[in-house]
């Protein structure tokens, strides 16, 4: 039967048990994964109202979820580092003693499933057998997280097989208590491989193997065992002739990191192709051949809606049509999907992402702006079947992305990893609305790691520097900045499926085949490194803006950097402060 206890591993029995004595559901359901499972939860949403069940015959498989308006996007504010020491988890991060907020945590969860069900989830991040592979088990009492973390990670049996007897799995209470931002939390205690995440039913706040244990945790335990959990997209570039090369590539939330990782070359690019290893997280070590490797720890995407059409990625286009879950998009009368920049005319009437009449006429916006589908990975035209490999793949370039409306040349390449490293830690980038507030002011976030970084990021940056010693061909670094704009604040460059032309110039920098100069940033393509052939409109002219390095933001973005460097100051290493003191020089 369903729900049925389906494993003897002692550890989970008992934190099951335990965790049920203090949050009292009516009910303990214990996922399988199976599809019939998936079923009778999608009805069983369907009849509680968590889920709408769209158009079958123009989205097979799909429904729509619409979250609580105060529960819309991670909540940086609210998220915490609890290790014994202040200093452990830095001054980038909210730190409470583990003590203290676990019972203040306790407090909130007990009997705060009164009436409800317990889901017992059991999941693996990785690909069976692989080194890096990791269980997490995570209660909840929301059906969306159930059916999510279906669609994000390898759920069911497989994650009891891989764990055997052993207790060393990531243990993950999520209580949704009445979608109270007052009560809000979203809680890692590394030490103990826990996470607890109360007041919010919400993707990356809730989906506790994504952001908490894949990147908050996973950097933790990545530290101790010696490799790296990143915020990075995975891609293999494929060119005519068949070389395939690997590329990981770390843009903060809401930075195009899942078009770029299913990027469809144009026309010029013929014979070319790009496949998606993964969209959002790289895990990545030191191989023995001397390689860095890196695994996709997920099964699917929970991608940005806004923006996504036939033009910016037809791949997702098609991923997204059958077997989606969304989150706050619109919908038509006919129960179809919309949202802003979905195509150019707007549906005469829709139900805006809160459920409300919408026409073209309204001021707000019929999407959230952070509204997200949750697509599987096998529904990726593009996938690259080296997503199933347990050795993963070796990465030849790592790529540092950001959007900067100014400043940031389309891309240079860092001299060696210690400059590399650097280029990475001081990433600055405009925010989005992935997370509450600030959108569009530019902040430092470090490796694109600002908010997911489980650990002091001085010594974070340490343990990059360390890894290089364990690579006998470190992969090379380059920073990306497609958002540049000109003095009328139109984009530069094109963007999208034309990345592939920047993308080329770093393959061939990897393969010691491609021209530069340097700069005081770094290498930097001239004109006629760069495939520009058919790019209709474009100008040398726009090429040098693109790629021209102005002293006087230069000057302010050394500042900002060294505000940066001033909070991180007592764990900096040195060799950081070293590669500020010799950009300087060059500058
Ligand atoms: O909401 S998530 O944190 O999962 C997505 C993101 O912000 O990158
Ligand atoms: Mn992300």
């Amino acid at each position: 039967m369903h729900g049925t206890r389906n494993t003897n591993n002692r550890a989970v029995v008992e934190w099951v048990e335990e965790m049920a004595r203090l949050c009292k559901p009516d009910r303990i359901y214990w996922c399988d994964g199976s599809q019939e499972e998936k079923r009778e939860l999608l009805e069983r949403g369907v009849a509680d109202g968590v889920f709408i069940k769209l158009n079958q015959e123009k989205l097979p498989g799909c429904y729509l979820h619409r979250s609580n308006p105060n529960d819309v996007a991670r909540v940086e504010h609210c998220t915490y580092i609890c290790t014994d020491t202040e200093a452990e988890a830095g001054p980038t991060n909210n730190w409470a003693p583990p003590r203290e907020m676990k019972q203040r945590l306790y407090g909130l969860a007990a009997g705060s499933m009164k009436g409800r069900t317990m889901y017992v989830i059991p999941y693996l991040m990785g690909p069976p057998g692989s080194r890096l592979a990791r269980v997490g088990i995570e209660l909840t009492d929301s059906i969306y997280v159930v059916l999510n973390m279906g669609i994000m990670t390898r759920m069911g049996g497989i994650a009891y097989e891989q764990l055997g007897d052993r207790d060393d799995f990531n243990r993950g209470l999520h209580c949704m208590l009445d979608v109270d931002p007052d009560k809000r939390f979203i809680c890692h205690f590394p030490r103990e491989n826990l996470i607890i995440s109360v007041g919010s039913a919400y993707g990356g706040n809730v989906l506790l193997g994504k952001k908490c244990f894949a990147l908050r945790i996973g950097s933790y335990l990545g530290k101790q065992e010696g490799w790296l959990a990143e915020h990075m997209l995975i891609l293999g570039i494929e060119s005519p002739e068949g070389e395939k090369t690997y590329i990981a590539a770390a843009l903060p939330s809401a930075c195009g990191k899942t078009n770029l990782a299913m990027l469809v070359p144009p026309s010029r690019f013929k014979g070319w192709k790009i496949w998606t290893v993964g969209d959002d997280i790289a895990w990545m070590w030191p191989e023995t051949d001397g390689w860095l490797h890196a695994i996709n720890p997920e099964t699917g995407y929970f991608g940005v809606v806004p923006g996504t059409n036939q033009q910016s990625n037809p791949n997702a286009m098609r991923m997204i049509s059958h077997d989606t879950i969304y989150t706050n998009v619109a919908i038509t009368p006919d129960l179809d999907v919309w949202w802003e920049g979905k195509d150019k005319q707007p549906p005469p009437e829709l139900i805006d992402w809160q459920g409300r009449p919408w026409t073209p006429e309204s001021k707000e916006k019929a999407a959230h702006p952070n509204s997200r589908f949750t697509a599987p990975m096998r529904n990726n035209p593009v996938l690259a079947p080296e997503v199933e490999d347990p050795h993963g793949v070796p990465i030849s370039a790592i790529i540092f992305g950001a959007r900067r409306a100014a400043t940031m040349p389309l891309v240079f390449q860092a001299f060696d990893w210690i400059h590399g490293v650097y280029v990475g830690a001081t990433l600055g980038s405009e925010m989005t609305a992935a997370a509450v507030g600030g959108a569009g002011q530019v902040r430092r976030d470090p490796m694109a790691m600002l908010p997911f970084c489980g650990y002091n990021m001085g010594d974070y940056f340490r343990h990059w520097l360390l890894i290089r010693k364990r690579l006998k061909y470190p992969p090379a670094i380059f920073h990306v900045n497609w958002f540049r704009k000109d003095q009328h604040g139109h984009f530069l460059w094109p963007g999208f499926g034309e990345n592939i032309r920047v993308l080329k110039w770093i393959v061939d920098r990897c393969r010691g085949r491609a021209g530069a100069i340097e700069s005081p940033l770094g290498w930097l393509p001239e004109a006629k490194d760069l495939d520009l052939v058919g790019l209709k409109g474009f100008t040398e002219e726009r090429l040098d803006h693109l790629l021209s390095i102005n002293p006087e933001e230069w000057r302010r973005e050394l500042l900002l950097q060294e505000e940066l460097f001033i909070k991180l100051y007592s764990h900096l290493p040195k060799e950081l402060i070293f590669q500020r003191e010799l950009l300087l020089a060059r500058l």
